[in-house]
């Protein structure tokens, strides 16, 4: 950093100011990238936090979905926190929410139960036999997902740990 000085003349006092020099940018650059831990990762990946999201860039089924994600490593994206949620907000997707083994107990493909939930008015409602959960693009994250026939087609987002 740089201070620059003068004396203010009206107010008869030392002003500094300080000039952020290229390293000086740098360190601010690496401490933004650092706190909000937003990284790219090679195969599509990014980091936020701990965690590596992967967003699709077809459509598949929930099961193929899911296989897509083990194939990378990870699995279909479980939400631990709204800031996941936000994470898939703008999207249509498949998450890794199921209530395939058992109708209406909804568990993550971890095999957690689900505790925290966004799902919309309505919803889930298995009105067409309808075992697999999604994102449906909004802007409020609090109310996002719909239950709907795990053949149908759609983006999935994957989740692994960074
Ligand atoms: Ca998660
Ligand atoms: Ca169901
Ligand atoms: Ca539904």
């Amino acid at each position: 950093m740089v201070f620059n000085c003068y004396t203010d003349s009206k107010r008869r006092r030392k002003v500094c100011l300080c000039h952020c020099c290229v390293s000086c940018w740098l360190i601010k650059l690496t401490f933004t990238f650092f706190f909000f831990s937003v990284r790219f990762y090679p195969g599509g990946w990014t980091r936020i936090g701990t965690q590596l999201y992967y967003i699709s860039t077809e459509n598949k089924n929930w099961q193929e979905s899911r296989k897509d994600c083990k194939n990378k490593g990870g699995d279909l994206i479980i939400i631990n926190s709204q800031q996941e949620q936000d994470i898939i907000l703008g999207i249509d997707a498949w998450i890794g929410l199921t209530d395939i083994e058992r109708e209406g107990t909804w568990k993550w493909v971890d095999g957690t139960p689900l505790t925290t939930s966004y799902w919309r008015k309505g919803e889930p409602n298995d009105i067409h036999d309808e075992d697999c959960a999604y994102n449906v693009a909004g802007t409020n994250a609090l109310i996002g997902w719909n239950d709907a026939n795990c053949a149908g087609r759609m983006f999935w987002v994957c989740e692994k740990e960074a």
